[in-house]
């Protein structure tokens, strides 16, 4: 019997479940978290949620969202866990051994570097949102949308694709977000919350990235620097940081953007964006992960060292492509 029917069943059968999303909780995360939370308790399953860090403010107006827990929590393995979201069970931080520790794991993801770490796998890389996936689930059994399940639906979808704009959205992505708005959904409320308003530190850090950026390989690659100490100064958050990477593949002629995110002297965050290179090749071969065109990984050791580190990988993947 194939994951997804197994799944189906499981979901169906059991009554108690943990839903965890991964850390630095992103749209799709908490969205696809709330929604499938709230169909399972509208199933009557006793349904606990929890994320690894706190929820971005953005987000927090969705229904249920104080409902989520960040703490670690008492585990019997016979609790089923759903995983969403999450490529591996690093991205779980704190939950990681509890997760590990349950006898059933469902892992419902759309990453094409899911590890595939549960006892059932529902990963679908052509889905553009976790999102997306838990829509058709939801669908198969055949639980009846209210418009907070669609409006966090539409949340983790209209994010994870950039509001459409994306190349992993499709028709299937349309049919999926036109049903959500039958549910009486209002899109430009949505997308200026959740796309247009950023607080001010988040300008002030913006500005500082921008001006950053080094140029390239004939202005192909544009590089970011920003560090912890620097975003603290501009008072931004974590949060703030979402999104400024994007900026480096914007510039015309770019191809590969990578955002330097220095945490301490020897701990490194590096995002990668691009145009055509595949960067989640390129983040794996740094032991990191993620999309074909959004990626990212995390290092340890001295700045300098781990920057000629990448930027020799970055160069040959910019050779590669053009040969
Ligand atoms: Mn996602």
């Amino acid at each position: 019997m194939a994951d997804q029917t197994k799944i189906i069943e499981a979901l169906r059968n059991e009554e108690y479940f943990y839903m965890i999303s991964h850390m630095l909780p992103d749209g799709d995360s908490i969205g696809s978290l709330l929604a499938m939370g709230e169909a399972l308790q509208g199933m009557g399953k006793e349904v606990r949620l929890f994320t690894p860090g706190s929820i971005p403010y953005k987000y927090r107006y969705l229904n249920h969202s104080a409902k989520v827990e960040h703490e670690i929590f008492d585990n019997d393995p016979n609790i089923t866990m759903v995983v969403l979201d999450s490529s591996d069970v690093e991205r779980l931080g704190i939950f990681k051994d509890t997760v590990l520790k349950s006898k059933k794991i469902i892992n419902i993801d759309h990453h094409i570097t899911n590890q595939r770490f549960g006892t059932l796998n529902l990963v679908n890389p052509e889905a553009a949102a976790t999102g997306e996936i838990v829509y058709d689930l939801l669908e198969e059994l055949q639980v009846e949308l209210n418009e907070s399940i669609a409006e966090s639906l539409y949340v983790a979808i209209s994010t994870d694709t950039g509001s459409f704009k994306y190349e992993n959205t499709t028709a299937k992505t349309h049919r999926v977000i036109s049903s959500l708005l039958e549910y009486d959904l209002n899109p430009g409320a949505i997308s200026q919350r959740i796309f247009d308003e950023r607080s001010l530190p988040f300008y002030i850090l913006l500005k500082e990235a921008l001006s950053s950026i080094e140029l390239y390989e004939g202005r192909r690659i544009a590089v970011m620097t920003l560090s912890k100490d620097l975003r603290e100064r501009t008072g931004a958050t974590t949060d703030d940081l979402e999104g400024i990477v994007n900026y480096t593949r914007n510039i015309e002629g770019v191809e590969l953007g990578i955002l330097f995110y220095v945490e301490s002297a020897s701990e490194l965050k590096v995002g990668f964006r691009s145009k055509e290179i595949d960067v989640s090749e390129l983040a794996g071969r740094l032991n990191g992960g993620g999309h074909i065109r959004a990626a990212g990984c995390r290092m340890q050791g001295d700045f300098e060292s781990l920057k000629n580190k990448v930027m020799t990988e970055a160069f040959a993947v910019l050779k590669e492509l053009q040969s």
